[in-house]
């Protein structure tokens, strides 16, 4: 579609959406902002930023604004499945509010098991109101893994003694767009690991609705908002990857941007922890890094305002926004080396042949023709 197209029809959007009453009566975002000492600049700024990080042109940075303003016109229903509460966390406790964090304060959370003040009954009859009243209108995001077996009673919550996974299902159906944030209920997590003793499932294995994953263990809070933000703009699903993951969040490998990737050129290694090239911020190839196998945008966006991320903190990445990685990355302090990585890669079958050439003694030079040629072939 034409860019001026696409412009118009999100202008219209908006408009439509401001007419809306707000769904609760809290302070507009600039008053928040004000309140936070945070300048109308800032918030430019941060729009700009959210605008690229969608891959959309800068001159959609207004509206990006707009959506941002209009985030209170939204309901939403936020469930809490089997998981450790890291993804909320990490969009709530930061010591100095974040335009990401005071958006999430800014959307109309209709429920939220960690920040609401109702219990009990109170907090039952709030989650089934709020489905009832908002049908089809509400978004709804689920954090946490999906005990699913029918004999079993886990996650029962409040007086009528509605499983978890119940509570998952019923939202779901009259939900108007769902999405699974962080890799528990993206994949399963870290409960579905092997034995998986609970029957952990993803939540797309439990609703036939269509669910965008929003893995990462935790997923950043920028591609947390950022997905509000698109459906906000746009109405519809965004381009998914072959896991359902938003491609603009999650269309890159750890590997392609990574601030090391120099070394890994050069064959320049971390062999262990501590050592001379750990200072010299060598690779972490070698002491388990999993940056070559993993999609998501860490490396480009980073965590906490940017200033940084796993890599840069001196430790590989864990490949922690992939299915099934508590299995499959192997232990987190060593290479995958040669055992074949059998999962699908994002976007090309390609991929997975160059992955497979990485071994311990190819690692470097030859690894990186690997993943060059394969790259030339896209
Ligand atoms: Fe899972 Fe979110 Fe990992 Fe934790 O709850 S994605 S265990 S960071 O917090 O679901
Ligand atoms: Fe970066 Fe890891 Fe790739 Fe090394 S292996 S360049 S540390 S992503
Ligand atoms: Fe996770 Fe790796 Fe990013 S461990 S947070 S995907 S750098």
């Amino acid at each position: 579609m034409e860019k001026a197209k696409i412009f118009s029809d999100i202008t219209e959007r908006l408009d439509t959406l401001s007419q809306f009453p707000k769904v609760k009566d809290s302070s507009s975002i600039s008053e928040l902002m004000q309140e936070h000492g945070i300048s109308r600049r800032d918030f430019m700024k941060w729009a700009a930023g959210m605008t690229a990080m969608l891959s959309l042109p800068s001159a959609f940075t207004p509206l990006m604004a707009k959506a941002a303003e209009l985030t209170d016109r939204l309901p939403v229903i936020w469930l809490h499945m089997a998981e450790c509460t890291g993804c909320s966390e990490s969009l709530l406790r930061t010591d100095a509010p974040t335009i990401d964090s005071l958006i999430f304060d800014h959307i109309s959370l209709e429920y939220h098991e960690t920040i609401m003040a109702a219990a009990g009954w109170q907090a039952e009859a709030n989650l089934e109101n709020a489905i009832e009243k908002y049908k089809g209108k509400y978004i709804l995001m689920v954090e946490g893994g999906i005990p699913a077996g029918s004999s079993e009673f886990y996650l029962t919550v409040g007086p009528h003694g509605k499983r978890g996974a119940e509570h998952a299902k019923d939202a779901a159906a009259n939900a108007a767009a769902i999405f699974a944030i962080g890799t528990c209920s993206s994949f399963g997590g870290v409960q579905a690991a092997n034995p998986n003793p609970t029957n952990a499932k993803p939540l797309s294995k439990i609703t036939n609705k269509p669910v965008i994953n929003v893995p990462g263990c935790p997923p950043s809070e920028k591609n947390i908002v950022g997905n509000v933000l698109h459906y906000i703009l746009f109405g519809t699903l965004p381009a998914l990857d072959a896991y359902n993951r938003p491609k603009w969040a999650y269309g890159i490998r750890i590997h392609d941007l990574c601030e090391r990737r120099g070394r890994f050129d050069a064959g320049e290694f971390v062999q262990q922890f501590g050592d001379e090239g750990a200072k010299k911020g060598y690779c972490l190839y070698k002491v388990g890094c999993k940056g070559p196998y993993t999609f998501n945008n860490c490396s480009r966006e980073r965590f906490n305002q940017h200033t940084s991320w796993p890599i840069q903190a001196g430790h590989g990445c864990i490949g922690c926004s992939e299915p099934d990685f508590w299995d499959t990355m192997g232990t987190f302090e060593e290479p995958l080396a040669d055992k074949l990585y059998s999962s699908i890669s994002a976007d090309s079958t390609a991929d997975k042949i160059g992955i497979a050439l990485l071994t311990v003694t190819a690692v470097g030079i030859a690894a990186h023709a690997a993943i060059g040629a394969v790259k030339k072939d896209k």
